[in-house]
């Protein structure tokens, strides 16, 4: 298969945030069928969501290429989820990882288990601000505004 471009969103809010994400890139980089090309900076975040008193994220986005499937890579980011100590858990509750896939090329994929563009993406600042630093121009290919335009969106939405 021909390497596509896809975009994967990484959060952690428990342990050494900082290693937990750089391990969760370097599993993800195998060179063998997902090739790290462009990695966000490290944005600390608010918790949205889920139990009260969390704490505060380190949120990040990272563009891949990828010969894998849409659904092997979700297997992938579940795997390494799981090598990195993260246990099934209230939903938004606090995590050591967490890795979603955001965009998979032009691709929409509605399923059960997998929903591609990410479902909240475009109304969730922790993931548009390091999205629209690596892949500003890049648009949703439901709504087709550009990362940028959404994060400007979203950040004038919470100001109002
Ligand atoms: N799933 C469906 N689509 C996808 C996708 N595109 N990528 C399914 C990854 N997974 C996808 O996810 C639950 C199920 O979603 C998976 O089994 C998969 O089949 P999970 O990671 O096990 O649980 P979760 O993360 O608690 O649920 P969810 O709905 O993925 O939550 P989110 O959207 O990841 O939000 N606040 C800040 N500041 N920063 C954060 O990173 N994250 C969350 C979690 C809440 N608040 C946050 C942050
Ligand atoms: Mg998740």
């Amino acid at each position: 298969m021909i390497p596509v471009t896809s975009y994967v969103g990484i959060g952690s809010n428990l342990g050494t945030k900082r290693t937990a994400i750089a391990s969760a890139l370097s599993y993800l980089d195998d060179r063998r069928s997902i090739w790290i090309e462009r990695v966000s900076s490290l944005y600390e975040t608010l918790p949205q969501g889920g139990p009260k008193g969390q704490p505060l994220y380190l949120n990040a986005a990272a563009k891949i290429s990828t010969t894998l499937t849409p659904f092997d890579l979700l297997a992938r980011c579940k795997e390494i989820e799981r090598k990195l100590g993260r246990r099934p858990a209230v939903r938004w509750g606090p995590r050591i990882i967490d890795l979603d896939i955001l965009l998979y090329d032009t691709l929409i994929v509605m399923s059960k288990r997998l929903t591609i563009p990410h479902v909240l993406l475009h109304t969730r600042t922790f993931v548009l601000q390091p999205l629209a630093e690596i892949a500003g121009r890049k648009k949703h290919p439901v709504c087709a505004q550009s990362m940028r335009s959404l994060l400007r969106s979203c950040n004038r939405l919470q100001y109002h």
